[in-house]
């Protein structure tokens, strides 16, 4: 059996019930292969797939916090320190209550070579918590996260841990966060990103993980002589991922006919319109079906995927697993070209291997949505500075990230036999910079 498998076989033992993580480590270390026997007593002698495989440190709590009605409610805490080689711990807080450790394994593994590949200085970390903020009053939102950070705050820190937004986070949340921290510690330091622009946030930070989807589909199309402009666009999800990258496909030129939610989703054949979208979810906080009230001529179908709808490019920016083989099937034969992964793991390992063998451009999460973090640290960078810079200058800076990811992971694939593979050109090359710094600084 080979290196990688073993450690496979050894993860599944150990980690029983965490599928998520399975999944994430098996797409990971299937595609090391190339690398791994070229470097395999090296890597053996260090130790350095099980270490990979294997969170720094998970710390988990207790929240308790009271509602509206003055009941006291209790919920889970995480944090997953993953892997701190090339930085400190960066990444989001996922509040939803599907939440559990192995999501947030999942989430942290992936995020560990999503760093890597932005070129910045950051390890990998999640954290969250099964609380749902949906229904939920600001008050109350505003308790839980004073609760969270009650006991969150002792572990992380400008240059320990930094954490930000994901599902159920965004900036209302992060400041309820970046509050408590302040008040406990006595620090204003950029400990956390995605804050608001008042008190050190970045801009373009709230668009940068739906923009950075964008830039990068651009890239995979310029690579096969094609273009974004007039191209039909299937979007999952009506978040703060999906939102930004319909913006940006519009921009271009593309039309954007699907966004959804976990109740269903909606079909505008004349386009979406952003701004409706805008003001359902981030102003009311309402449900897409709510569309149909701003767009008569819209099509609301209830517990369906937008995936049965005919497209060019297909970008889901919902949630993990949210396109298995049927819906990859359905990609196939309803004419998709191009997937560009929004969300973290949303196409099953079969999905994928399916898309990847009917010849769709497939850029996998860890590269398409790495935008999201590269602002946040950019974010770092400014509040380090203690400067701001503008609009423009970063959305630069944001493409130049997504250009050069696009760089490494074709010229990865290539270097290593698999041209056109992106996931395993994402995997080796963000994984050669964390086993390099791994190794060197010893067990
Ligand atoms: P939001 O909370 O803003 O939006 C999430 C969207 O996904 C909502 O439309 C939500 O619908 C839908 N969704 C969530 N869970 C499910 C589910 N179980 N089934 C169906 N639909 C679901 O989150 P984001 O937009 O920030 O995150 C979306 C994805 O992008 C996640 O995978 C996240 O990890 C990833 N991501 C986010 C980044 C960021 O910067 N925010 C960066 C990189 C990746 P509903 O309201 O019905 O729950
Ligand atoms: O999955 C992700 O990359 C995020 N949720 C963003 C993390 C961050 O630190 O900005």
């Amino acid at each position: 059996m080979s290196y990688a498998n073993e450690v496979f076989e050894r993860v599944v033992k150990e980690n029983p019930g965490e599928l998520e993580f399975h999944q994430a480590v098996k797409e990971v270390l299937s595609t090391l292969e190339p690398i791994v026997s070229k470097y395999e007593k090296e890597y053996k002698e260090a130790g350095l797939l099980e270490r990979l495989v294997e969170p720094e440190r998970i710390i988990s709590f207790r929240v308790p916090w009271v509602d509206d009605k003055g009941q006291v409610q209790v919920n889970k805490g995480y944090r997953i320190q993953f892997n701190s080689a090339i930085g400190p711990y960066k990444g989001g807080i996922r509040l939803h209550p599907s939440v559990n450790q192995g999501i947030l394994k999942f989430l942290g593994f992936e995020q560990v070579f999503k760093n890597s590949l932005t070129g910045l200085p950051m390890g990998g970390g999640k954290g969250g918590s099964n609380f749902d903020p949906k229904g939920k009053s600001d008050n109350e939102v505003m308790r839980f996260c004073q609760s969270f950070m009650n006991e969150l705050y002792r572990h992380i820190g400008a240059d320990t841990d930094v954490p930000a937004g994901d599902i159920g986070t965004g900036a209302r949340e992060v400041g309820y966060f970046f509050g408590q921290y302040k008040r406990l510690t006595g620090l204003y330091e950029g400990v956390l990103t995605g804050k608001g622009l008042a008190f050190g946030g970045s801009l373009a930070r709230k668009e940068a993980t739906g923009y950075g989807v964008v830039y990068i589909a651009a890239e995979m199309l310029n690579g096969v002589g094609g273009d974004v402009a007039g191209k039909k666009v299937g979007i999952s999800g009506s978040g703060n991922v999906a939102i930004y990258c319909a913006e940006k496909f519009k921009e271009l030129g593309a039309k954007v006919v699907t966004v959804s939610d976990s109740n269903g989703y909606i079909y505008d054949e004349n386009g979406i319109n952003i701004d409706a979208v805008k003001e359902i979810k981030e102003v009311k906080r309402g449900r897409i079906k709510d569309y149909t009230n701003y767009v008569k001529s819209a099509k609301y179908v209830e517990n369906e995927k937008p995936w049965v709808e005919s497209m060019d490019i297909a970008a889901p920016c919902a949630t993990q697993n949210e396109v298995d083989e049927k819906y990859a099937n359905l990609m196939v034969k309803n004419g998709v070209k191009l997937i560009a992964e929004g969300a973290n793991m949303p196409l099953t390992n079969e999905a994928v291997k399916i898309v990847q063998d009917n010849t769709i451009l497939y850029m996998p999460g860890k590269a398409a949505n790495a935008g999201g973090v590269s602002v946040s640290g950019l974010e770092m960078s400014q509040n380090s500075l203690r400067l701001s810079w503008t609009f423009e200058e970063v959305d630069e800076r944001l493409k130049g990230i997504m250009k050069n990811i696009y760089k490494q992971v074709t010229e990865t694939a290539e270097e290593f036999g698999r041209k056109g593979d992106f996931v395993t050109g994402a995997n080796i090359a963000g994984f050669k910079k964390v086993a390099t710094a791994m190794i060197a600084q010893g067990v």
